[in-house]
């Protein structure tokens, strides 16, 4: 596999960044998950506005143009062969010294992996996933606003780990007012009385493109899509519950602190969305 450095493609093995990037150090920097489907790269645009919008907000100037960017990206999937597969793309800080400030890195690195993903095994998109609200707080928006996606996803691992050790596949993380923020990777959307309902982003959620996404297959369906602060409570009494990523596409939430939902099957509303967003993944893309 050759891995994008910044303008360059080098072997996997070679594929090293200093230990000095404050990337490393300090978890300074940023990233996007993106899907390529049949050698189209899904809402790529979005993608690289929301990577510009993370390295805004982080007061990280990036070099390079959309177009360069979005170039690279495709090249990378050409170099690899790939036609369909996961596009990682990671902007560091860049090399300085020891200490927080960033004013010594000069020259913000972009790293772009090209390879294959797959987040949860097949079955559970027919079977569901059983998912446990997690102790760990999703990170108040006061501190690190959840919408910047950057490299510190400690919050997100301490939950995911909680819920790995107590058996399940997912956590639900609440944010300090105890609403529903979004799973550790993922977004969260629930079906109640024929409405759907997901967090909105001030909840602490990320505005992912799936979830974007999946706005969008709501429309086609004609079913009303609200975002609204959702607690634990909602969700134990939802009609059907999915989650949304990039890599875990919609996949559907059959058990949620052990109070089964739609009877512990995935529901036929979740199974509508999932169509529809499947053809919109095959009907749309960049070519690379
Ligand atoms: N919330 C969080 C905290 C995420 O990290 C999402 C929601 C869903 O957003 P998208 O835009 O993907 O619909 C994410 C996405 C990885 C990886 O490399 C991480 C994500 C997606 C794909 C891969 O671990 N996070």
């Amino acid at each position: 596999m050759k891995v994008y450095i910044n303008g360059d493609f080098v072997e996997q093995a070679e594929a090293k960044v200093s230990v000095f990037d404050h990337g490393f150090l300090y978890g300074d920097g940023i990233f996007e998950g993106i899907r390529l489907y049949d050698g189209n790269v899904f809402r790529l645009d979005e993608h690289l506005e929301r990577l510009e919008y993370s390295a805004k907000a982080i007061l990280l100037n990036m070099p390079w143009s959309r177009e360069e960017i979005a170039e690279a990206v495709c090249e990378s999937c050409r170099q690899n062969n790939l036609k369909d597969g996961y596009i990682r793309l990671i902007v560091t800080r860049g090399v300085g010294y020891l200490g927080l400030s960033p004013k010594n890195c000069t020259q913000p690195q972009l790293i772009i992996i090209a390879d294959k993903i797959q987040l949860y095994p097949p079955e559970f998109y027919e079977t569901g996933l059983k998912v446990i609200t997690s102790s760990t707080r999703r990170i108040n928006p006061a501190a690190l606003p959840p919408m910047i996606k950057s490299l510190n996803y400690l919050n997100n691992i301490l939950a995911k780990v909680d819920a790995v050790n107590l058996g399940f596949q997912e956590a639900v993380m609440l944010n300090d007012q105890g609403y529903v923020a979004e799973a550790t990777g993922d977004n969260i959307f629930i079906l109640h009385k024929g409405k759907i309902y997901t967090p909105p982003a001030s909840a602490g959620a990320l505005v992912g493109i799936t979830r974007q996404t999946v706005f969008e297959c709501a429309a086609d369906l004609g079913i009303e899509l609200l975002e609204r602060n959702l607690t634990r409570y909602d969700l134990w009494i939802a009609d059907e519950c999915f989650m949304t990523g990039t890599a875990a596409e919609v996949i559907p939430v059959v058990e949620i602190d052990f109070r089964p939902i739609n009877g512990g099957k995935p529901g036929p509303v979740t199974a509508q969305v999932l169509e529809v967003f499947r053809s919109k993944v095959s009907e749309q893309g960049q070519r690379i």
